[in-house]
């Protein structure tokens, strides 16, 4: 027993290993990843022949319909007032940046052509229009982009068998062309000619859906959850996900990757998603998934209690309820994925428009507190909610009061106002934060009240604790030392470092402490420089080329696997961590902080600015790169790395290339 679960675990580790390393994410990709995160509002769409029936996008499983009834459906599916301009300009008019919609639920019909089955709307129902080619001509021209929900369930097709835990009911008999297919009786997921062919239906849909739409911002998995016998390695193997993801990449390097399984993001993954739940929440059961550090984040959510249209289901969330929404999502570092079930007839539900319009009027006032945004520095209060960009910090107040605490400790704050209308708040210091006082004439928008508050940009306050607290342990510590610590994950003193002979001490030391498995920094001697990155991100090693949270094996990997030599690794060391080219407005905000941070605290550091500006022009010039990279816990994010790019390319891009740490 114990030998086959060495076995299995060995085979969920090299199919999670093989999957990491096969996959790195494009330019193109991480592009998309960048504007999907800015992008912060998105709707969703589910619409299909099940609307006909008024009942949710599950009817088929719920009523136990035999799936040769069902598909009688499609014969009637006749949206005659369907028009896809009227709803991308009402979608576009919410402020929402991109529409995903379903091209195949898991009742199996396809709202558009295609060649893999006759059961799609312009095959098999008297409309015979390609639904999504009309929207993705009208997103296109409207400038929205485009992402496609993709089942991988189907109640309705012989060849999804072994059945997985839902649709039941639904008429599937177990015969495939004519001979009799295996039930699934074993913990181990058996694939059959049947599957396979199911498999190959999906991957001929998937080409077509990325092939004859233009471009597609995202494909949106779901339903992987239908068959979790199996964990991870396994369930992806189940799935095919790596081929799957993997197609998906090479025909469209861009497209992003998504999968609502409710587990950790499995490899190839671009996003991750969160169902009605905002991330930290778990109202449902559906969201006991860390929160990827990584991957942008989106939770999608519905308007009423349906997906699908369903005409009894009134329930509708108010506008303000669903602007507030959107903000604590925001305000939490993700986008919110607003969900409308069309109507039979083509049309969107009038309550659903009149929610669209709420909340475009909002986001037109509103809008740069939002799009663009990171999660806010200060968490969630009594009061609210916030997000930032750069030094601004918008403090979105949900409760009435007359004044609230921020806890923006040692914050050097240079003015707080009210967003809408630039009208300057009174506010008050304290050690722990500070006091401000609204005034009561301040514009109320969506029970909302929006306040802005500049100060120093909020990582400042890490930052000028980090460099003191290096520089009282280094009194000897050089500009470099300062910058590297800074901005270079924690190397430790160039004094020390930029020896070889230190630098392969310390990599015997990490090595050896690796193996043990205890961090013990005293091991390392003199040439340990700083240990407090990983006690500050509870991570378990030092990653001596540049750590991340999950990927902390990859230090002592590279050498084992043999991908560098310890000499190779050291040189790699001295000069810096992984990195990725990209020198973004933030990073050139928070290194220009930096500098003023030491000219202010430690001015005896002659030629500092000649320096920092030489360091400034390298990077300008393209002769370094910088990466926004990890997170120090809650305290200080995000993290910048620096390393020369000569050196980046021959050292540290085929590390990342094969251990997928972009
Ligand atoms: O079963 C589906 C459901 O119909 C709907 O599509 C939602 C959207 O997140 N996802 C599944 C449930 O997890």
């Amino acid at each position: 027993m114990r030998f086959v679960f060495l076995i299995l675990s060995v085979l969920i580790a090299c199919t999670q290993l093989w999957a990491q390393s096969a996959y790195t994410p494009s330019p193109q990709n991480m592009e998309s990843r960048r504007e999907f995160s800015q992008a912060r509002f998105g709707i969703f769409i589910h619409w299909g022949i099940y609307s006909m029936l008024g009942d949710g996008e599950w009817v088929m499983h719920n009523k136990n319909i035999n799936y040769k009834e069902y598909e009688k459906l499609a014969g009637g599916f006749y949206p005659s007032k369907f028009d896809a301009a009227q709803w991308v300009s009402a979608i576009k008019g919410s402020g929402a940046k991109y529409i995903c919609i379903t091209s195949r639920h898991h009742d199996g019909f396809s709202i558009f052509k295609t060649g893999a089955s006759p059961y799609n709307s312009v095959d098999a129902t008297p409309f015979k229009r390609d639904i999504l080619a009309e929207i993705a001509s009208e997103c296109h021209k409207q400038g929205i982009r485009l992402h496609f929900y993709y089942s991988h369930i189907d109640w309705g097709r012989e060849d999804y068998y072994p059945v997985g835990r839902t649709g039941h009911g639904t008429g599937r008999t177990g015969w495939f062309e004519g001979k009799k297919l295996p039930q699934l009786d074993s913990a181990v997921f058996q694939t059959n000619w049947a599957y396979e062919n199911y498999l190959k239906f999906m991957d001929t849909q998937l080409t077509e859906l990325l092939t004859n739409y233009g471009p597609v911002g995202a494909i949106w998995f779901d339903g992987l959850w239908d068959r979790d016998k199996q964990k991870n390695g396994l369930l992806a193997q189940t799935w095919n996900l790596d081929n799957q993801y993997a197609l998906i990449h090479k025909l469209q390097p861009g497209c992003l990757v998504g999968n609502n399984h409710h587990m950790d993001p499995f490899p190839g993954e671009d996003i991750q998603i969160f169902e009605r739940d905002i991330p930290g929440q778990n109202l449902y059961g559906y969201s006991e998934q860390a929160i990827s550090t990584v991957l942008p984040l989106e939770t999608c959510q519905t308007m009423n209690r349906s997906w699908g249209y369903r005409v009894t289901d009134t329930t509708y969330k108010t506008e303000e309820f669903l602007i507030k929404y959107l903000v604590q999502t925001a305000a939490k570092g993700a986008n919110l994925l607003l969900n409308i079930g069309p109507r039979p007839d083509g049309t969107l539900p009038d309550e659903s428009l009149v929610r669209l319009a709420a909340i475009g009027k909002w986001m037109e006032k509103y809008g740069e507190t939002i799009y663009g945004t990171s999660a806010g520095v200060v968490p969630e209060q009594s009061w609210g909610v916030s997000t930032r960009k750069g030094n601004r910090n918008f403090l979105h107040i949900f409760k009435d009061t007359s004044e609230i605490f921020v806890p923006l400790q040692n914050m050097e704050v240079k003015e707080c106002k009210v967003y809408a209308d630039g009208h300057p708040l009174k506010y008050r210091k304290d050690k722990n934060g500070i006091r401000v006082f609204l005034s009561p004439d301040m514009p109320v928008d969506g029970g909302i009240r929006v306040v802005e508050i500049t100060s120093e940009a909020a990582d400042g306050v890490a930052m000028e604790k980090a460099i003191k607290a290096f520089l009282e342990r280094y009194p000897q510590a050089t500009l470099q030392d300062v910058y590297k610590n800074s901005f270079q994950d924690w190397f430790g003193p160039a004094h020390i470092m930029a020896s070889r002979e230190g630098v392969v001490k310390y990599l015997a030391s990490e090595l050896k402490q690796m193996e043990q498995e205890q961090i013990g920094v005293d091991d390392a001697g003199s040439a340990v420089a700083e240990g407090s990155c990983n006690k500050l991100s509870g991570g378990k090693y030092y990653t001596p080329c540049g750590w991340r949270n999950n990927y902390y094996q990859v230090s002592l990997d590279v050498v084992r696997d043999g991908l560098l030599t310890v000499d190779e690794f050291a040189d790699a060391f001295i000069c810096g961590g992984g990195a990725v080219p990209e020198v973004t407005d933030e990073w050139m905000q928070e290194w220009e902080l930096m500098k003023k941070i030491v000219r202010r605290i430690a001015p005896e550091m002659e030629g500092f600015s000649a320096d920092a500006d030489k360091i400034t022009a390298l990077i300008k010039e393209g002769k370094y790169v910088v990466h926004h990279s990890n997170r120090y816990g809650e305290a200080y994010k995000p993290h910048y790395r620096i390393i020369r790019r000569d050196i980046f390319e021959a050292c540290i891009l085929p590390r990342i290339k094969k251990y997928d740490i972009l």
